[in-house]
């Protein structure tokens, strides 16, 4: 959906969901703010059962002057907008509207389309808007209110920024001006005594898997930063090496995992916790999910919550082999030889964006920030899904040849460069033109049948994890040079060599 379709109603409604959080408010207000710049006279609005009563949320709406209104009847608007939330959901009252249009991160299995926005490997809704507000040019640097509102949306909901997912999320905290001292009182502002109680309780009522070193911990009702806190204290303890937080929420669960070791990371226990139930993700160390309660009960039927962690946390154990790349692969049975096939790549010389000598900072699409110099034996590649990463000029000459095209191919995520000497950010595709590759490497390679977490030679703190169907791969001649590739990549740059 774009936001200009929105422009063709005049009529409109915004609506958070009931018991508005953070995120909801600076989603509807970013969108209020949009539609006020185009001529509109919209309004936000949020209902249900309660009004807004917790300190950070009201502080948020007094300090910005922000035009929340609570109702309780709607007179059919020409256009409702439903933020944070799907319209007919359980968690936003239902009122009758002529057009309806949905902007939401949660996944409920409606895709998005004319009328909706709904992205839900994105850990806030805040982040949809800035990306839609960019999009149509909006100039969210004059507009310091705004920028704070999605800020701290983006902050509540990814748990203080520790379960951020996407680059796009690393991008809007760079690039929002933000009003500092507001954020500051209202992070401070952020739960009750009744709510400093709720984690004392949680944290003494913990069960404890001794071999694994692993604590599932259930919750009262409460903040997910509460979760979060309560979870980064559990892993203090020195025989705790992973710990998984949960509560009962808004129309489902809300998870927090933490992990200390390398071989277990947080995220994919946030992934495997809520998968075909909900959303997980985050990082290697802290991450969250949410579990929707009607799609729980459409696969588990009525098996208590407190089985099903029990029960999923130990399948998670047992799913997956682990292979060091320092101990070898020895036995190259099943293993076959395959060649690398000329698959055509992206690149951008240093110095055709940056001075020499000038630092940039390039991201990854896990939001994993890389530092480099701009210079002559510099260049920059673009991966098979778009993803940029350093190459020195020698080592790209060997492998790929220059075609002398532009560079065509679209992305989700638009990779940008950011100079550290001037802090502005550069598009990459622009620059882009194709190469080649061409280097016709063989390498071993076999399907793997079980997930397997790999840990290269190159590190030793995160594993790369590969599904059933991806390939093992290992060097002709060095059976330490061991690694994963998805299928899907494997499938269209490398072929079977001929018995
Ligand atoms: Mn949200």
């Amino acid at each position: 959906m774009k936001l200009s379709t929105l422009e063709n109603y005049n009529d409109i409604v915004i609506q958070m969901h009931d018991n508005p959080d953070a995120d909801a408010i600076g989603s509807g207000y970013a969108i209020y703010r949009y539609l006020q710049s185009k001529g509109k006279s919209p309004r936000l609005v949020y209902s249900g059962d309660y009004i807004i009563t917790k300190s950070n949320i009201k502080i948020l709406i007094k300090e910005l002057k922000l035009p929340v209104e609570y109702i309780t009847s709607l007179d059919n608007p020409e256009l409702l907008i439903t933020v944070d939330c799907q319209y007919g959901e359980g968690n936003v009252k239902y009122f009758e509207a002529q057009n309806v249009a949905v902007i939401d991160h949660h996944n409920t299995g409606k895709l998005s389309d004319d009328m909706a926005e709904i992205r839900s490997h994105l850990v806030s809704c805040s982040t949809i808007c800035f990306d839609m507000l960019r999009k149509e040019g909006y100039d969210l640097k004059s507009d310091v209110a705004l920028s704070t509102a999605l800020y701290y949306g983006l902050y509540m909901d990814s748990n203080g920024f520790g379960e951020l997912r996407h680059s796009l999320e690393r991008d809007m905290i760079d690039e929002l001006i933000i009003d500092k001292g507001l954020i500051k009182k209202m992070v401070h502002s952020n739960f009750t005594i009744q709510e400093l109680e709720t984690a004392g309780i949680a944290l003494i009522r913990y069960s404890f898997d001794e071999n694994r070193g692993v604590s599932i911990i259930k919750s009262k009702p409460c903040d997910p930063n509460i979760l979060g806190l309560i979870g980064d204290l559990v892993l203090q303890v020195d025989s705790i090496n992973v710990c998984v937080i949960y509560n009962e929420c808004n129309g489902g669960y809300k998870l927090s995992v933490r992990s200390c070791v390398t071989d277990v990371a947080a995220n994919d226990v946030a992934k495997y916790l809520t998968e075909g139930i909900g959303n997980g993700g985050g990082h290697n160390d802290k991450a969250g999910g949410y579990i929707s309660k009607k799609n729980y009960e459409n696969k588990y039927g009525d098996m208590g919550i407190e089985l099903y962690f029990f029960e999923r946390v130990n399948a998670y154990y047992e799913s997956y082999d682990t292979i060091y790349a320092k101990d070898g692969i020895h036995d190259n049975t099943d293993f076959e030889l395959y060649t690398k096939l000329p698959y055509s790549y992206g690149y951008i010389k240093s110095t055709d964006i940056f001075e020499k000598g000038e630092e940039f900072r390039m991201r990854s699409l896990e939001g994993v920030d890389v530092y480099v110099v701009a210079g002559e034996d510099l260049y920059i590649m673009l991966g098979y899904y778009g993803e940029a990463y350093p190459i020195k000029r020698d080592k790209f000459l060997q492998k790929y040849r220059e075609t002398n095209n532009a560079y065509t191919k679209e992305f989700e995520y638009n990779p940008s460069v950011r100079s550290m000497k001037t802090d502005e950010t550069n598009e990459l595709i622009p620059y882009a033109k194709e190469c080649i590759c061409c280097d016709g490497a063989k390498i071993l390679a076999k399907p793997i049948e079980k997930t397997t977490k790999v840990f290269t030679k190159w590190e030793h703190d995160r594993y790369i994890q590969g599904e059933p169907g991806d390939m093992l791969c290992k060097s002709v001649d060095d059976d330490y040079d061991i690694y994963l590739i998805k299928w899907e990549v494997f499938e269209v740059t490398y072929k079977k060599e001929a018995e």
